[in-house]
C-alpha cells in the first residue's frame, strides 16, 4: 500500500505531500488520518519549527474523494457533519493551531477542501498554473474546511460569495491579487522557493513567530482594546524568550542571529 502522505524531515522543516496523485490527492480517511498525524508530530516535536504542505503530481487537491461517496452505493444518505467533525474540522484545528509556520505550496488545482485547506495555511505559495474551485457549489453542498470563515477574511464578502456560490475557478494570479494566497511562482521554481522559505522560518525565532500568528488569527474577534493586551501579554512572554535575547545581541555584536526556537 502507497503512504497516502510522504513525511519527510530536514532543517527543522516537516514535508507533508499529499500523495493520492491519481485521485489529485483527493481527501479518503486514510490520508486524514495520515495528515492529522503528521501535525501532531509537528505540534510536539520540538525539532519542527516549519510545517510545509504540498501534493504529489499535477494536483494540490481535489477535495473529498467523490468515489467514496456515490449515492448509487446509498442504503441512505452518508451524515456529511460527521465526517466534518471527525476529520475535516479537527485537521483546520491544527493547522490554525499549530504554534509554528505552516507554509502551503499549491502546485495544481485546489479544488473543494483541497481550496479550503491550503488558504488556511500561514503563508501559500501557488504555482502559476494553479487554480483554486470552490467546488462544492457544484455538487449541493456548503463550503466547509473552514472556507465560509476563511474566504470572507480574506478577500471580503462580496469576492468570497462570487467564490462559493458561483464554484468558478479563480487562477493563482488572481487568488494573489485578490488577497486569497500570498504569492505565485513559477511552476518550475515553486518548490525551490517553498523550501527556501520554510528552512528560513524553522531557523526562526519559533516561539515568537508561533505568538504573532495567534495574535493575527485572534485579532478579529476583538476590539483594539482587548487586543492591545493580548499584544502586550505575548510581547512579555517573547521578552522573555532566548531568541530575544539571541537576537537583540546578534544586533549589536552585527552578526546574523542564532535562534533555536524558544
Ligand atoms: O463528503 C464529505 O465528507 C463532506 C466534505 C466535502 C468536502 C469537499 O471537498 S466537497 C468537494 C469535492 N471535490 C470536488 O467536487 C472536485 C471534483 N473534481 C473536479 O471538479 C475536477 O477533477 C478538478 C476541477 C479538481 C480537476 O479537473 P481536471 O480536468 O484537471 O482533472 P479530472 O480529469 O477531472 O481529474 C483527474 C482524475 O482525478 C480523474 O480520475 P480518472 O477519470 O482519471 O480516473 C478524476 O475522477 C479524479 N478526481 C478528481 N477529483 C476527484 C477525483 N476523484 C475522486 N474525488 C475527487 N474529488
Amino acid at each position: 500500500m502507497t503512504d497516502t502522505v510522504l513525511c519527510a524531515f530536514a532543517d527543522g522543516v516537516l514535508t507533508l505531500t499529499l500523495n493520492r496523485p491519481e485521485k489529485l490527492n483527493a481527501f479518503d480517511e486514510d490520508m486524514h488520518v495520515a495528515l492529522r498525524a503528521g501535525f501532531d508530530r509537528a505540534a510536539t516535536d520540538d525539532g519542527v519549527r516549519a510545517v510545509l504542505v504540498t501534493g504529489a503530481g499535477r494536483g494540490f487537491c481535489a477535495g473529498q474523494d467523490l468515489g467514496n461517496r456515490d449515492p448509487r452505493k446509498w442504503t441512505e444518505p452518508p451524515n456529511l457533519g460527521r465526517t466534518l467533525d471527525t476529520y475535516y474540522n479537527p485537521l483546520l484545528k491544527r493547522i490554525r493551531g499549530l504554534a509554528k509556520p505552516v507554509i502551503c505550496a499549491v502546485n495544481g488545482v485546489a479544488a473543494g477542501a483541497g481550496a479550503n485547506v491550503a488558504i488556511a495555511c500561514d503563508l501559500v505559495l501557488a504555482a502559476r498554473s494553479a487554480r483554486f474551485i470552490e467546488a462544492f457549489a457544484k455538487i449541493g453542498l456548503v463550503p466547509d474546511a473552514g472556507g465560509t470563515w476563511t474566504l470572507p477574511h480574506l478577500v471580503g464578502e462580496a469576492r468570497a460569495k462570487a467564490l462559493a456560490l458561483t464554484g468558478e475557478p479563480i487562477s493563482a494570479e488572481d487568488a494573489a491579487r485578490w488577497g486569497l494566497i500570498w504569492k505565485v511562482v513559477d511552476d518550475d521554481a515553486l518548490m525551490d522557493e517553498a523550501r527556501a522559505l520554510a528552512a528560513r522560518l524553522a531557523a526562526g525565532p519559533t516561539l515568537g513567530l508561533g505568538l504573532t500568528k495567534k495574535l493575527i488569527q485572534e485579532a478579529p474577534g476583538r476590539s483594539l482594546e482587548a487586543q492591545l493586551d493580548a499584544e502586550r501579554d505575548a510581547q512579555a512572554r517573547a521578552g522573555r524568550s532566548a531568541d530575544y535575547a539571541e537576537g537583540v545581541t546578534a544586533f549589536l555584536e552585527k552578526r546574523p542571529a542564532r535562534f533555536v526556537g524558544r
